[in-house]
């Protein structure tokens, strides 16, 4: 098979960038490990920045986000069982989206199959080859090995994927922050308890109020890095969440069965250059944040705005944009990276948290409440820097 560009991975990022491409007159081909209803079965993120949504719009993807997401003006944080609000449109102009990248990546399934677009599932075994002018890559499918010669690769396959694994290990810098510390994630057929996201500070952890919708809610606390599932029942799940919650949510929290548990650990993580020679890393491949600031997947979708506008640049004669890549990623990458640490501090009880240290979280959040360029601050990174 020949392809202008090889995408390694079928989550959002490789979605994404095929269906740019594709909007851009250049072939691509996705390859994904996993079958299409295991990639949709996971639950991820949450929250779109606006520059999300406007590259979804973009790639002809945003019709039932239009429809069934929701705009959000703001968040409310809470310390010491008290809330108060922040409200982005006021403070910035600018507001968020609530809308599940499940949801997303259906839609940009949905958008690469009404294109034509080419992805293949199941397969097995990617390997990338001759880095440099004439790339390929290999895999297997139902045993049968193939081959994929194309101009460029983008490694779209996540923190454990293959690609940033292909890259000589001298040939990339690691900066690497683990927290010692996960979040055990609940998803329930309630409704919300709170009409906007809620980030709670508590000397017992960390809890986090988010939705997909308003039948459906989801919610996180902050428990140890080892904890066992097996020990959290939902009744234990529910109280811990409540302790921890502004009193007035607290009082009027709707519990139910969950659907979902996972716990998730906590890595800060960046490899820089996100390039080598002829292959690209983009999003969760290149880099992972905690998701208190919710960048995750909105990263992952700059890192493909780059990428894109490198590629087309390319293939309209300047051969020397790719080259650029890595640097315009980065810059964006790091801002995204100091706030989602930035955030994680304020909010997460650490081993070393002692009375004094939650104090001083406790005071940081209150300047927040007080003070409109404290909370400019930080309504400028949650909604997403320009890109
Ligand atoms: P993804 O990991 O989404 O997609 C990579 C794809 O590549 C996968 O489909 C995988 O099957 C495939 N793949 C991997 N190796 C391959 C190989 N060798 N060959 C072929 N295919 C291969 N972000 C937030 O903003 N908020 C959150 O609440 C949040 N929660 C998260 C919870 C969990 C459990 C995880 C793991 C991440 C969470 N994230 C969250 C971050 C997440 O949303 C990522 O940022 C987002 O999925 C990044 O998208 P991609 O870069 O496309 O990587
Ligand atoms: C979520 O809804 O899953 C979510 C929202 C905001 C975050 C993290 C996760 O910061």
């Amino acid at each position: 098979m020949r392809t202008q560009v090889c995408i390694i991975g079928g989550g959002p990022s490789g979605l994404l960038l095929s269906q740019l491409l594709h909007l851009s007159g250049i072939d691509s081909v996705v390859l994904e490990r996993h079958p299409r209803d295991r990639v949709l079965s996971r639950i991820r993120a949450g929250v779109l920045e606006w520059g999300t949504v406007e590259m979804l719009e973009k790639a002809g993807a945003a019709r039932r986000m239009q429809a069934e997401g929701f705009p959000h003006s703001g968040i409310r944080l809470a310390a010491r069982n008290r809330g108060f609000r922040i409200d982005f449109n006021d403070l910035i102009g600018r507001r968020i989206m609530v809308y599940g990248q499940t949801e997303v990546t259906r839609d940009l399934y949905a958008a690469r199959d009404a294109a034509g677009g080419r992805i293949v599932h199941e397969a097995q075994g990617a390997a990338l080859h001759d880095l440099g002018d004439r790339p390929y890559v290999t895999y297997v499918r139902n045993g049968t090995e193939h081959r994929v010669d194309c101009d460029f690769i983008a490694g779209c396959d996540g923190f454990h994927g293959v690609s940033r694994a292909s890259v000589p290990k001298a040939a990339l810098r690691r900066f690497e922050r683990v927290y010692p510390f996960a979040w055990l994630g609940v998803l329930s057929r309630t409704p919300p308890v709170s009409e906007e996201l809620i980030y709670a500070n508590h000397p017992r952890g960390f809890a986090l109020c988010s939705m997909r919708n308003d039948t459906l809610s989801r919610y996180y606390i902050q428990v140890p890095a080892d904890d066992p599932i097996g020990k959290w029942t939902d009744a234990a799940f529910w109280d811990e969440l409540r302790r921890r919650l502004p009193q007035e949510a607290a009082e009027s929290l709707v519990t139910g069965a969950s659907i979902e548990k996972s716990i998730v650990p906590l890595r800060s993580f960046v490899a820089e250059p996100m390039q080598h020679g002829r292959l690209f890393l983009v999003g969760d491949a290149a880099h992972i944040v905690p998701p208190t600031g919710a960048k995750g997947l909105n990263l992952a979708v700059s890192d493909v705005f780059y990428l894109h506008e490198a590629l087309a640049a390319f293939y309209e004669g300047d051969r020397l944009a790719p080259e650029r890549y890595s640097d315009r990623a980065l810059a964006r990458v790091w801002q995204a990276t100091r706030f989602s640490w930035w955030m994680t501090s304020l909010l997460h009880r650490f081993p070393d948290t002692d009375d004094f240290g939650q104090r001083i979280q406790e005071a940081e959040l209150a300047h927040l409440e007080r003070s409109a360029a404290a909370r400019t601050q930080l309504a400028e990174n949650y909604t997403g820097l320009p890109y």
